[in-house]
């Protein structure tokens, strides 16, 4: 058993992919003859796809539609945000990231992926960051999405550390009460006065130390 493990988030905490997850639904809605704007997006983060396209509709006003024409939409997003994030590289990894993800490897702590997203694997390759992270939890391995805590509990038992002694960093609400509901360390990325359940609060990755990276470790 390890003593300690590191959970990472990605939309919002590694890389910021919710812009271009605003770019297909917002261009998927237009093609239903629709708006869809910059907040009703802030409340996608962290949100399964399908999740995220009952709310569009619903938000609409759609309510005659088939499986079928779901299902179509749900590809249809998605072709279009994998055309959008085609060009991702590693100068889109947010501020100071490596530096902690470089000092938990240096220190060989074990480190996890936690997101929704189905495509979490292939951003991570894109961005050059795959080989830092033993465990690889993502939307194709859980059956409830967050705020259930399977997707966090999975990657505790993957990277064999008690729950108890995992630390998430998470930018969505949701995230933050997975996090908790699995009684790991959360670390709320973002705005305090919205993550305000996260045991810790930071703004970016360039606010944390690494004293208390080391603070976290020892705990
Ligand atoms: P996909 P995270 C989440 O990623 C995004 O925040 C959310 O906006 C998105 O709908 C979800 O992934 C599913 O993504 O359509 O790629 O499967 O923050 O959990 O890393
Ligand atoms: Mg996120």
């Amino acid at each position: 058993m390890n003593k300690t493990g590191f959970i990472f988030d990605l939309d919002g905490v590694i890389v910021d992919t919710a812009k271009y997850h605003y770019l297909a639904w917002k261009k998927l809605a237009n093609d239903l003859g629709f708006e869809f704007t910059k907040e009703q997006n802030e409340l996608f983060k962290g949100v399964s796809r399908k999740r995220c396209l009952e709310i569009l509709l619903n938000d609409i006003g759609k309510i005659n539609y088939t499986q079928e024409q779901f299902d179509s939409w749900m590809i249809e997003k998605n072709e279009d945000y994998l055309e959008f994030i085609s060009n991702m590289n590693s100068s889109e990894i947010l501020p100071d990231v490596p530096k902690v993800l470089n000092y938990l490897k240096e220190k060989e702590i074990p480190i996890a992926l936690g997101s929704a997203s189905k495509n979490a694997k292939p951003i991570l390759e894109k961005v050059g960051l795959l080989n830092y992270f033993q465990v690889v939890v993502d939307g194709t391995h859980v059956a409830k999405a967050k705020p259930d805590p399977e997707v966090f509990l999975i990657a505790a038992k993957q990277l064999k550390v008690n729950p108890e002694n995992c630390v998430v960093f998470e930018d969505a609400v949701a995230g933050v009460e997975a996090a908790n509901a699995a009684r790991m360390t959360s670390i709320g990325i973002g705005d305090q006065n919205i993550l305000s359940h996260a045991k810790y609060n930071f703004t970016d990755f360039t606010k944390i130390s690494i004293q208390f990276i080391n603070k976290l470790i020892s705990n």
